[in-house]
């Protein structure tokens, strides 16, 4: 029975997992680098351990730093999160030899998903649809144009080792065969050191879904249906909602079970994700299976009523599911919006720094997961994703109005942040018709990237980061008194009048 778990993450996601653990009484540990001595995960666990200098891979990345802390602390379990060591099988590995319970799949699912070629031919053999193109490695120029022959152009030239768009090459012209088999194997050489690749035929226009599973320890694995994310950037997912607008109940029951069966094929234990790809017609192919627990799992979790880390835990004690195919509904509508400390204008450059002033969304249907607070500083060495806001209707109008309202609410003031960005995309046709693809942010970039919000929200946030630069600036006001002064009403108008704002 595990009594203690280690969260080896940090951010909002670090917070989340302590919060189901302390539901489940059980006892967290935090590990936390030199930038992160004040962040909140450190705040909210019963216990926390310093694990080395702010760079990842001196400290969340850091093996044996973690294990060190695992040890002094008697936790009994490890939760790795998403990002850092989460698909990394030395880390399960690490944790079998040193006695402790590794809450997720074990490390020969890993490897075996992590490779891309290895999962696409267990995929084949599960009878799971995969895009087109060749069985295995390519291994010579001559087999690459045979290839190619047979399924034709354009095609994809993919990393096995790569995932996210890494090492990726689209080829429309037969000339540029033999140059992007060169940049894509040596990509993945630099990046992975591991340079073999497979050619997919390249599916246009697609849709990126993606199915939740669960596996227990008995062979039980069941589905929690689908989550539509193919609002992304360069592979940085910025919105998710399910149910997907675009699935027929048909294709969607398929799917299930095509994911269901992606799991079996590995042996898979605990919760993971498999993408597909999903084109005009609905024709669907295994992209890759996320072996952990997803940024975006809340929607599943509010449209299913499951809590996943619960499921995790239970999993890692050795229990069988309760949760039965059968009983499974997807119950309403909800809609992710990923807040980015970064600046849309910018190119969308990370923008980490002091949060003066938040606000944040309540009221009916709405939930926050975030890891920032008024005095915050967010550390440049991470990702910029601060706080998640996951909004639940009754159907997908009633969930995408929600939304809109949430983010009006929404305000951050003293690092730039996407807010803005993510209500335009809300507003925009595109999304609110339900029939976007993953290219949706190129089509719609100059309606998106309008700085110009004609509502007062805008003149809000304008008026909140002037006072607070000048409570900064002028006052040299610390973080706590800023807070004081801003919450004290008659002291800000002061301010204002003064600014002439
Ligand atoms: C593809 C594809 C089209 N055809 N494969 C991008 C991430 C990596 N996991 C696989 N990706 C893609 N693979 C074939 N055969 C288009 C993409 C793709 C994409 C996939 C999901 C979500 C967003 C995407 C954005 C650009 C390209």
């Amino acid at each position: 029975m595990i009594r203690k778990v280690l969260v080896a993450n940090r951010g909002e996601i670090a917070v989340r997992i302590v919060r189901s653990c302390r539901e489940m009484d059980i006892l967290t540990v935090a590990v936390y680098s030199d930038a992160d001595r004040k962040a909140l995960h450190v705040l909210y666990a019963d216990e926390a351990f310093h694990i080395g200098p702010s760079p990842s891979v001196d400290s969340y990345l850091n093996i044996d730093n973690i294990m060190r802390a695992a040890r002094l602390s008697g936790a009994d379990a490890i939760h790795p999160g998403y990002g850092f060591l989460s698909e990394n099988p030395e880390f399960p590995s690490r944790c079998q030899k040193e006695g402790i319970i590794f809450i997720g799949p074990p490390p020969t699912a890993i490897s075996t998903m992590g490779d891309k070629i290895t999962a696409r031919r267990t995929m084949i053999n599960a009878g799971v649809p995969v895009v087109p193109g060749a069985e295995g490695k390519i291994t010579s120029e001559a087999e690459a144009f045979e290839v190619i022959n047979q399924i034709g152009l354009p095609v994809m030239i993919k990393a096995s080792a790569g995932g996210g768009g890494k090492g990726m090459r689209l080829v429309s012209k037969e000339g540029e065969i033999k140059s992007a088999l060169r940049s894509a194997s040596s990509e993945a050489r630099t990046a992975f050191g591991d340079d073999s690749v497979f050619i997919e035929k390249y599916i246009e226009s697609p849709h990126h879904i993606e199915f939740q599973i669960l596996a227990d320890s008995h062979g039980n694995v069941i589905q929690l249906f689908e989550r539509e994310c193919s609002i992304q950037r360069r592979h940085q997912k910025i919105i998710e909602e399910t149910p997907s607008p675009f699935l027929s109940s048909e294709r969607r029951i398929q799917m299930g079970e095509a994911a269901v069966a992606a799991a079996r094929a590995v042996d898979y234990q605990g919760a993971g994700t498999v993408e597909f790809i999903v084109d005009k017609d609905q024709n669907y192919y295994f992209l890759e299976m996320n072996t952990r627990l997803q940024v975006e799992h809340p929607i599943t979790e509010r449209v299913v009523g499951v809590d996943l880390v619960k499921e995790q835990i239970n999993i890692a004690n050795g229990n069988a599911l309760q949760l039965k195919q059968e009983d499974l509904k997807q119950h309403g509508h909800a809609i992710e919006c990923r807040v980015y400390a970064e600046d849309p204008a910018n190119n969308f450059m990370p923008a980490p720094g002091l949060v003066t002033h938040i606000d944040i969304p309540y009221g009916v249907g709405v939930r926050v997961d975030g890891s920032i607070y008024e005095g915050f500083e967010i550390p440049l060495y991470y990702d910029p994703l601060i706080a998640k806001l996951i909004v639940w209707g009754k159907d997908r109008q009633d969930a995408l109005e929600r939304s809109r309202r949430a983010l009006r609410e929404f305000k951050i003031a003293g690092v730039k942040n996407n807010l803005l960005f993510l209500e335009r995309i809300l507003l925009s046709e595109g999304f609110a018709g339900g029939d976007y693809t993953t290219h949706y942010i190129e089509e719609n970039r100059d309606f998106l990237m309008q700085e110009d919000r004609c509502e007062d929200h805008c003149e809000d946030i304008v008026i909140i980061t002037a006072f607070m630069e000048y409570l900064q600036k002028v006052k040299k006001a610390s973080p706590k008194e800023m807070t004081a002064i801003k919450n004290n009403w008659k002291d800000y108008s002061r301010v204002r009048s003064v600014l002439k704002l």
